[in-house]
């Protein structure tokens, strides 16, 4: 059994600050769940450049407001508490806070190992270590 809570978890290694984001990992590729498990603070007003294109990702909020555009059809979509997106096809998409921090549940398969942080083209990179 694991358990853990957001505060420990907040004062330690796994939080990790990526500017226009802050992610709490709460279960990483060590747990062995086969997902990862992050809480993630999307900062007011920013826009980030993602494209996981080693993960899928599902993102759920859980409060706040923002949108999310996907660059391949240029499709924007509202987010706001209660609202769950797929990247599903490693959808390539701009990132927008709203008015508002956004808290969000973000699970990701394969699971992050640790302190990913964007690179200039918003990839995490691959995990080969089993
Ligand atoms: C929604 C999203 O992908 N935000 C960036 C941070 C990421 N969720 C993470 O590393 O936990």
């Amino acid at each position: 059994m694991i358990v853990r809570t957001l505060a420990e978890c907040e004062n330690s290694e796994r939080s990790v600050e990526g500017g226009n984001w802050k992610s709490v990992r709460m279960l990483l590729k060590d747990d062995k769940m086969g997902f990862s498990f992050n809480i993630t603070t999307i900062r007011a007003g920013t826009e980030t450049l993602i494209h996981y294109q080693n993960h899928l990702e599902s993102v759920y909020c859980m409060s706040g407001n923002g949108e999310i555009e996907t660059i391949a059809d240029g499709k924007v979509y509202k987010i706001e508490a209660g609202t769950l997106y797929n990247l599903d096809q490693n959808d390539k998409h701009f990132l927008r806070g709203g008015t508002e921090d956004m808290m969000m549940v973000c699970v990701f398969n394969p699971p992050l190992s640790g302190r990913e942080v964007h690179d200039e083209n918003g990839v995490y990179p691959v995990d080969d270590a089993s």
